[in-house]
């Protein structure tokens, strides 16, 4: 289960996720997780994972578009200078975090719209993916495979320039052809 930093100066600023990989604040961070509630973490911790697992020093923090206005405004205006590179945003129901944070920075910014109750994730995907012409927001799949796809994603752009980190994607592609081709049915 995520734990939320209780520190004043944290609780001021707004929940951060912290784990065992991901530094809440990872000064050598080249990707941010978003998420607009703790209760999206259970969903997000599959791209939490997913860097841990190409060593990608990344950040998980919780932050709301509504909730936290201020916070989201700070932390996406500040994030380029930080030396982070892409973000990824997930958020449920009037999923505006995406869109608000793509508004302030103009690094990549992934979306993942998150299962609701309500109404299944459609909503969190609408609110996600409509985003006007001008601003744009990369929104991947609803729930689980969205939140990994944004994490692979996010390799992707990375390995771009980074030639090890391409290499580990290509294995990882290649793996996971293999275990495919190498399913035997029951
Ligand atoms: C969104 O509202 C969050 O991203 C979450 O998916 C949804 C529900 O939040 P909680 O009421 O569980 O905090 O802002």
């Amino acid at each position: 289960m995520a734990k939320k930093q209780a520190s004043g100066k944290q609780s001021r600023r707004g929940a951060e996720i912290r784990n065992p990989q991901s530094a809440i604040r990872n000064s050598s961070a080249l990707v941010a997780i978003l998420m607009g509630s703790k209760s999206d973490w259970d969903t997000m911790r599959h791209a939490d994972q997913t860097l841990t697992d190409f060593d990608v020093p990344h950040e998980c923090r919780v932050m709301s578009a509504h909730r936290t206005p201020t916070l989201a405004t700070e932390f996406s205006s500040s994030a380029e200078s930080r030396g982070l590179e892409v973000i990824i945003a997930a958020a449920g129901g009037a999923a505006h975090l995406a869109g608000v944070i793509a508004a302030h920075t103009l690094l990549p910014v992934l979306g993942v719209p998150m299962k609701s109750d309500a109404l299944n994730g459609l909503d969190s995907l609408l609110s996600t993916v409509q985003m006007p012409g001008g601003i744009p927001v990369g929104t991947l799949a609803i729930g689980k495979a969205g939140a990994l796809n944004a994490s692979l994603l996010a390799i992707a752009i990375l390995a771009n320039s980074r030639p090890q980190l391409r290499a580990k994607l290509r294995a990882f592609r290649e793996e996971q052809e293999m275990k495919i081709r190498e399913a035997v049915l029951d």
